[in-house]
C-alpha cells in the first residue's frame, strides 16, 4: 500500500475519531438525545473494510456504529444532524445515534439488538447475488453477538447458498460489562471451520493489515460469491455507553491504550514513510473545520417533526 493510500486511511480514521470526540462533548452538554456508544479505538476496522467497498455494496452495523457509517462515506452534515435529532438528518432526525442509515451509500443502518444486523446483511447479500454484478454485503458485529442463535443460522445459510457476505467481528473482549470468555464456549475461527467458511484474523488496530486482508477477501467474493469471516482484535477505549464508569474493568487493561491506538500506529507508519508533521496538523485543522460546520448546520436546523413519525416506516411499491 503506498503512502498516499495510507494517508487516505489515516484521514478517514481521524474523521471518525474527531466526530466521536465532538459527539461526546455534545452529549455531555445535553445536545444529543438518547444513548451514545462510542467506537473510539476501533476506527481501523471500518476504515480498512470500507476502503474496498463501493456505494453499491451494502453494510449494516450494530449499536456502536458511528465509525461504520462514516467509513461508508455518508454526508457528515446529515450525520451530525441525525444524531442531534434534527429534521435535516439522514433519517430526518428520527433514528439518532443507533439508527443512522443512508441507502444511497449502501448504508443499511445500525441496530440496537445484538446480532440483528447479521440477518439483514445476509438477506442483502442474497439480493446482491441474485442481481449479479459482483457486489458484496458486509456486517460489523461485536464478540457479544457470537452466542446469538441468529449468527449461527446466518453462517449456515450464507455457506449453503454461497452468499457474498463479509462477516466482520470487532472483538474488543467485552460485551457490555462481561468478558467474552464468560459468554462463548468456542472461538470464531472454530465456528468458521464448522461452517466451512473462510476465516482470517487480524490485528484490528492496524488499519493497513485490516485493509489488505479485507481487500483480498472482498476481491475473491466479487469473483466467486462466498461468505468470509474477518475477526479483528481491537480495543474498546470508552465504557459500554457514555456515562458508564467501567467499575468492572481492571485499570491495567486500559493502561497501554496509546501504544495500541490505531491512529497513533498509522501515524508512526506514515512518519517513517516520510509524511511531514505539517500534513498531520493541516489534516486535523481541515477535519475539525468540517465537523464544526456540520455541528453549526445541525444546531440551526429545526428539530425532528413528531407529526411525520409514521411516514417512511414501511414501504410498499405502488
Ligand atoms: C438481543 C440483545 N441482547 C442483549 C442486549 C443488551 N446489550 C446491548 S449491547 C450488548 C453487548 C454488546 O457487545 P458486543 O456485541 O461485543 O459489542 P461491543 O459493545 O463490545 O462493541 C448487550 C448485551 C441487546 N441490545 N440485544
Amino acid at each position: 500500500m503506498d503512502r498516499s493510500e495510507l494517508e487516505t486511511l489515516y484521514r478517514r480514521m481521524l474523521v471518525i475519531r474527531r466526530s466521536e470526540e465532538r459527539l461526546q462533548k455534545l452529549f455531555a452538554d445535553g445536545e444529543v438525545p438518547g444513548f451514545l456508544h462510542l467506537s473510539i479505538g476501533q476506527e481501523a476496522v471500518p476504515t480498512g473494510v470500507s476502503h474496498h467497498l463501493t456505494d453499491r455494496d451494502t453494510v449494516s452495523s450494530n449499536h456502536r456504529g458511528h465509525g461504520h457509517t462514516l467509513a461508508k462515506g455518508v454526508d457528515l452534515t446529515g450525520f451530525f444532524a441525525e444524531i442531534m435529532g434534527r429534521a435535516t438528518g439522514l433519517c430526518k432526525g428520527r433514528g439518532g445515534s443507533m439508527h443512522v442509515a443512508d441507502l444511497s451509500k449502501g448504508m443499511l443502518g445500525a441496530n440496537g439488538i445484538v446480532g440483528a444486523g447479521i440477518p439483514i446483511t445476509t438477506g442483502s447479500a442474497l439480493a446482491l447475488k441474485m442481481q449479479g454484478g459482483g457486489h458484496v454485503a458486509a456486517v460489523y458485529f461485536g464478540d457479544g453477538a457470537l452466542a446469538e442463535g441468529v449468527v449461527h443460522e446466518c453462517f449456515n445459510i450464507a455457506a449453503l447458498w454461497s452468499l457474498p457476505v463479509l462477516f466482520v467481528c470487532e472483538n474488543n473482549g467485552w460485551s457490555e460489562f462481561s468478558p467474552t470468555e464468560r459468554q462463548l464456549a468456542t472461538r470464531l475461527d472454530r465456528l468458521a471451520a464448522a461452517f466451512s467458511i473462510t476465516y482470517r484474523g487480524v490485528d484490528g488496530n492496524r488499519v493497513e493489515e485490516v485493509a489488505e486482508t479485507a481487500g483480498a477477501l472482498i476481491a475473491g467474493m466479487r469473483e466467486t460469491p462466498a461468505p468470509a469471516i474477518l475477526e479483528c482484535a481491537t480495543t474498546r477505549v470508552r465504557g459500554h455507553f457514555e456515562g458508564d464508569r467501567q467499575d468492572y474493568r481492571d485499570a491495567a487493561e486500559i493502561d497501554d491504550l496509546d501504544a495500541r491506538d490505531p491512529l497513533r500506529l498509522a501515524a508512526d507508519g506514515l512518519i517513517a514513510a516520510g509524511t511531514a508533521e505539517a500534513w498531520f496538523a493541516g489534516t486535523l485543522a481541515e477535519v475539525d473545520a468540517e465537523i464544526e460546520a456540520a455541528v453549526a448546520a445541525a444546531r440551526s436546523a429545526p428539530d425532528a417533526d413528531p407529526a411525520g413519525m409514521l411516514s417512511d416506516v414501511y414501504t410498499v411499491e405502488a
